[in-house]
């Protein structure tokens, strides 16, 4: 009876240890000793640069586009975003048939505030300028 017991309780105590490092186990991968943990921080450091930025975005203010020239590969999208209190026309070149690249006519009237995407699919060097402006010029590489 008391040999019964000793076993029993032996058995659980068992289990519940097992069970406490499975629960503990399955965060960590692998118990790691206390010295392995100060190398961490460097290896976060190298892997910070694969931030990415998925859109391709040029800024209008006062003084133009920005970037003036911006190159994206072919299927991307460019997002042109009106940051100026006025309202700007992002027209194709050239003022003022606009009729080198007619796709960027879409863009069009962009009012204080607005922004307009245009995916560009074929490689190419598209120019476009403010219509309302027409000294305020950019493009488009498309790679
Ligand atoms: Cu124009």
């Amino acid at each position: 009876m008391q040999k019964n017991f000793l076993v029993t309780a032996a058995v659980v105590g068992v289990i519940v240890i097992a069970g406490i490092w499975l629960l503990t186990g399955s965060k960590k991968t692998a118990p790691v000793p206390s010295s392995q943990t100060s190398p961490a921080p460097a290896l976060q450091e190298e892997a910070s640069p694969s931030a990415t930025v998925s859109q391709n975005v040029v800024r209008i203010t006062s003084s133009g586009f920005e970037p003036q020239t911006i190159t994206i590969k072919a299927g991307e999208s460019v997002t042109w975003v009106n940051e100026n209190t006025v309202s700007h026309q992002v027209n194709s070149a050239v003022h003022p048939t606009h009729q080198v690249y007619p796709s960027l006519n879409t863009i069009g009237l962009l009012q204080a505030g607005e922004s307009k995407s245009l995916v560009f699919p074929e490689a190419g060097s598209f120019k476009y300028h403010d219509h309302l402006n027409p000294s305020l010029t950019g493009s488009v590489v498309v790679e």
